[in-house]
């Protein structure tokens, strides 16, 4: 049994294996377009328009994308507060985000949340449930599905430093390696659990909890997004050959505060100063520009995309309220939709 627990390699600037020039720039993609729906959203919720609070990934957008991007168009996804990169991945379109965020009929769970905890089923994702980190047992639950089904496919989850040090971890770590799972676990090590630092939270760097479990357990540079997308690719392949769980660190920094609400006060300035440098936009920006691409259209592209995004989102009408109770209880069973699995390596390689 493979029970290593290896350090964070970055991925090499002179290309990433089973990536194009295409990828690259997609995965550059992405991460721009998460960033400025998350800008222009932050300012809606500065505007009064954005009920409750706003929670966000800023400097964290190569731990969903890269994940996800290395995913099957049958895999199953568990998304969490700092994610959004997987939805978009996913295909969720940016108005439909932001049509959830201001709790509009047209935002993605139709006006019934207006947060983050949201999931669009038609194109593999649970929506999120807020106690944490309970998605690692649903994770770990629909991998057992596909594992008693003889599918080669495998289920996906994200959680933060704060959830090591709950139950509901050690119990789906635990099950998932004893019953060799296809599920990958993304513990995005962001250095917080809202006010704590990680020396607060643990005595041990909790990925090398993969060992007693019995699991493979591996540090990722979470800054850098082709380093995401091939440790996630491995994850992957060992799921789907019947390897068993992977327990992945992904190791980055908060850049805002917990929520929009939250001036971070507790951060030394000096940690923010020394992460702002090692920003996975820019660390692919670098690498695209290499490329010949053009980087400065790319993401004149992407704010012009996200502003139409916002003016159809600001157009969409308030839930009707007499639809209030409407899906509390399940009328059918429907199952989760594939989503896009926009890798090019899905199609050039016939499965
Ligand atoms: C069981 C449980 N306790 C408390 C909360 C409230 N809460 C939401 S996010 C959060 C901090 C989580 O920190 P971490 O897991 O490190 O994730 P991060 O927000 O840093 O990405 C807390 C305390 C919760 N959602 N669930
Ligand atoms: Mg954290």
């Amino acid at each position: 049994m493979e029970m290593a627990t290896e350090m964070a390699r970055p991925a090499s600037d002179a290309g990433t294996e089973g990536l194009t020039q295409a990828d690259r720039v997609a995965l550059l993609r992405y991460m721009l377009l998460m960033r400025s729906v998350e800008s222009r959203a932050m300012t809606l919720y500065r505007q009064g328009k954005v009920p409750g609070s706003f929670y966000d990934g800023f400097g964290q957008e190569a731990v969903s994308v890269g994940a996800a991007y290395a995913l099957a168009a049958e895999d199953r996804l568990c998304i969490l507060h700092r994610d959004l990169g997987a939805h978009l991945v996913r295909g969720v379109a940016p108005a439909r985000i932001l049509g959830q965020y201001m709790g509009r009929a047209g935002g993605v769970t139709g006006g019934r949340e207006g947060n983050v905890h949201f999931g669009d089923p038609e194109v593999g994702c649970v929506g999120m449930v807020s106690m944490l980190p309970d998605m690692m047992l649903v994770a770990t639950g629909m991998a057992m599905a596909f594992k008693l089904r003889h599918e080669a496919r495998c289920a996906i989850t994200w959680f933060g430093d704060g959830s090591t040090s709950r139950g509901d971890f050690h119990e789906a770590l635990n099950w998932a390696a004893v019953q060799k799972l296809p599920v990958i676990f993304v513990l995005e090590n962001n250095q917080y659990a809202y006010s704590t630092p990680t020396d607060r939270q643990f005595a041990v760097n909790p990925v090398r909890r993969a060992d007693a479990y019995g699991i493979h357990g591996e540090s990722v540079d979470g800054n850098d997004v082709e380093a995401m997308f091939d440790a996630v690719r491995r994850a992957r392949e060992r799921a789907v050959d019947g390897g068993g769980p992977t327990l992945l660190e992904a190791v980055t920094m908060r850049m805002h505060g917990h929520a929009a609400h939250d001036d971070m006060r507790y951060v030394p300035p000096e940690l923010l100063e020394e992460w702002a440098k090692r920003d996975p936009i820019d660390r692919q920006t670098a690498r695209v520009a290499a490329l010949d691409v053009d980087v400065d259209a790319l993401r004149a592209e992407v704010d012009a995309q996200v502003e139409t995004a916002v003016q159809e989102a600001l157009a969409m009408p308030m839930p009707d309220p007499a639809t209030a109770t409407d899906g509390v209880f399940a009328e059918e069973a429907v199952p989760l939709g594939d989503g896009d699995a926009p890798w090019s390596g899905w199609s050039e390689a016939p499965r």
